[in-house]
């Protein structure tokens, strides 16, 4: 062989064993529901949106490869047992889900999927907001909390300060208002409150309270009375 032709063919080569090795074993799949179950603590469901729908599992990216994860919300069959979320990472060079990420919420029992997981701070690393909801046998409130988990050196990481309500807005994910009523002396649940309003805002890498203030009108919180009732929706002051 001449040396001329060799200075060709060993790069072609090269490339070739290159192109074989990435291509290789690397077909991404969603987990099968069995797989799925198997990370399915025992007493445990995923969340549904409503008995017509599929469980409500959430595909987005929380590492550094090219494939999605899957984030598992779960609540407990028996309803006073905490929430817990865990995430999936698929590797296709052994075609096995593993789990990566696992968190318990001990406060609270249930929890929503709040919109479509975001990247706000452009890292590729996915945003999934989430309202938790705690037990309350007679239907109680203003103790739900927002959070927006994100992977972080290897575990679940909320980028929400410690905050509850009784209601939220949300426009686009980037920003929260989240409201709470004043229970003063001698009001009962059904009468008028004033309420707070606190507004927490994505600044560079986690949400931050930038503002908070107490309506000037008391409202009522779920049914018509002698005050309005509360709306965010429609505005307060
Ligand atoms: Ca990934
Ligand atoms: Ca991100």
């Amino acid at each position: 062989m001449r040396i001329q032709n060799l200075f060709i063919l060993v790069p072609v080569m090269l490339i070739g064993l290159l192109l074989t090795g990435c291509a290789g074993n690397s077909t991404y799949r969603e987990p099968s529901e069995s797989e799925v179950a198997g990370f399915i603590p025992f007493g445990y469901r995923v969340i549904q949106p409503s008995e017509v729908f599929a469980p409500q599992i959430v595909y987005a990216n929380f590492d550094n490869d090219s494939f999605p994860e899957v984030l598992l919300p779960m609540i407990a069959k028996g309803q006073e047992d905490p929430v817990k979320i865990s995430i999936i990472d698929f590797n296709p060079n052994t075609n096995i889900w593993s789990l990566i990420a696992t968190k318990q919420y001990d406060d609270f029992v249930n929890l929503n999927i709040i919109g479509k997981p975001t990247d706000l701070d452009r890292n590729n690393i996915a945003e999934v907001h989430i309202q938790f909801v705690p037990y309350s046998a007679t239907g109680g409130v203003n103790s739900n909390s927002l959070a927006v988990l994100t992977m972080s050196n290897n575990e679940l990481t909320d980028l929400m300060p410690n905050n509850t309500h009784y209601a939220y807005i949300s426009n686009d994910q980037k920003e929260y208002k989240i409201a709470s009523f004043v229970w003063g002396n001698n009001e009962s649940h059904f009468g008028c409150h004033y309420w707070v309003i606190k507004t927490y805002a994505f600044v560079n890498t986690e949400y931050k309270l930038v503002d908070s203030y107490q309506t000037h009108n008391r409202y009522s919180m779920d049914v018509e009375s002698y005050c309005d009732v509360f709306d965010l929706h429609r505005g307060v002051i």
